[in-house]
């Protein structure tokens, strides 16, 4: 039964609200006159019922009935309706984990799934997916004889360290190699490259200004490997960008290549947008640094295939000149295929 009170200022107006509420089998238990707040003689009507007609209900039973439809509704999904749920395959799963964009994975797990219908397993499948998506490039490709190789990128991204890995490389193989750093701002900068230079018996030069190139191409003329450093900046400062361009015009980036250097272990968004900042300064590879401090790899797979840029090596230490390594698409999906952890995280 339910029973309810109205208020009104007359017996008409307070019949017409029970009416209202509770439809007309209902049945009035008391009235009485009673007095508002202002003094003023208003009439209570008492009434109840027991069934409450559509129509006639109060708001909240309207809205008990319409959550209770609601529950009844859901309770029932039709069989056809899409899966809510995330359906992504094991390896998509992973992949998201390593930090892959998400239209990156799908594209890597779809092409995967169409090549194991071939017969493959996975690591060979992704190996080869991940071999045409990225464009691999092969060492002596990536940094050839007889050009000027800028290295580019965020401060303490290991570029000072990878130009002196490399020159040593090259210095082991019996080349000749020049070393130029533009870094006139990092207090020890130009230090740290002349103590390089001096225990492999060369000289290194600081380029300050524009009119110091004259005398370092000099020196620079005819060497087999020309390692230019630069200062490291924030890529997304377009004015620190604009003024290092500056300063490589006046070497002249036409027999330059340029080198963009990212540590392994940058925020993956961040990291997937410095190619583009950097464009003024045409970089045609990337070369991944501290390659030891991570294992998720899903920010340099990102940056890989969406710059198109060239890749080819990874440093995976600050062992000068040991820690160097080639980068390949094999390399690379073998360490996808392992799932990323933090140093607490035991290896599945
Ligand atoms: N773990 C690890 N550390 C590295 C690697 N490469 C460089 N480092 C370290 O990273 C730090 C910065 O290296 P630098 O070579 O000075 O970096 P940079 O980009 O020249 O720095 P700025 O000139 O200041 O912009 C140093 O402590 C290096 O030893 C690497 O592959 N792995
Ligand atoms: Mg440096």
């Amino acid at each position: 039964m339910h029973i309810k009170r109205f208020t009104a200022n007359n017996m008409t107006d307070a019949l017409a609200l029970v009416k209202q509420a509770l439809g007309d089998d209902a049945v009035i238990l008391a009235n009485r006159r009673v007095e508002g707040e202002n003094g003023e003689s208003h009439i209570e009507v008492t009434a109840a019922t027991d069934s409450v007609s559509e129509g006639a209900q109060s708001s909240s039973s309207v809205a008990q009935k319409a959550e209770h439809a609601q529950q009844k509704t859901f309770e029932k999904i039709p069989d056809n309706f899409p899966k809510l749920e995330h359906d992504a395959s094991d390896l998509q799963k992973l992949l998201d984990k390593h930090g892959i964009l998400p239209n990156i994975s799908k594209r890597i797990d779809n092409a995967v799934k169409a090549l194991a219908e071939t017969g493959f397993d996975d690591l060979d499948t992704l190996d080869m997916v991940l071999g045409k998506m990225i464009t691999f490039e092969a060492p002596a490709k990536a940094v050839a004889k007889g050009k000027y190789h800028v290295f580019i990128g965020p401060t303490g991204a290991g570029k000072s360290t990878t130009v002196c890995k490399l020159a040593a490389h090259k210095k082991i193989d019996r080349h000749s190699i020049a070393l130029i750093t533009l870094d006139n701002q990092k207090i020890g900068g130009f230090e740290q490259m002349a103590i390089f230079a001096s225990a492999l018996k060369e000289e290194a030069y600081l380029m300050k200004a524009a009119e110091d190139w004259a005398e370092i191409e000099q020196a620079a003329q005819g060497k087999d490997y020309v390692f230019i450093d630069t200062p490291g900046i924030n890529v997304f400062n377009t004015a620190q960008v604009s003024a290092l361009k500056k300063r490589l015009e006046a070497i002249g980036l036409q027999n330059a290549t340029v080198h963009l250097v990212l540590p392994a272990s940058l925020n993956p968004l961040e990291m997937a947008a410095m190619p583009a900042a950097l464009a003024a300064l045409h970089p045609s590879t990337i070369l991944f640094t501290k390659f030891d401090e991570t294992t998720y790899l899903g920010g340099l797979t990102n940056v890989a295939i969406t710059s198109g840029l060239k890749v080819c090596y990874v440093t995976d230490g600050t062992s000068v000149p040991d820690d160097i390594v080639e980068l390949d698409a094999s390399m690379l999906a073998e360490k996808l295929m392992r799932k990323p952890r933090l140093p607490w995280e035991r290896e599945a």
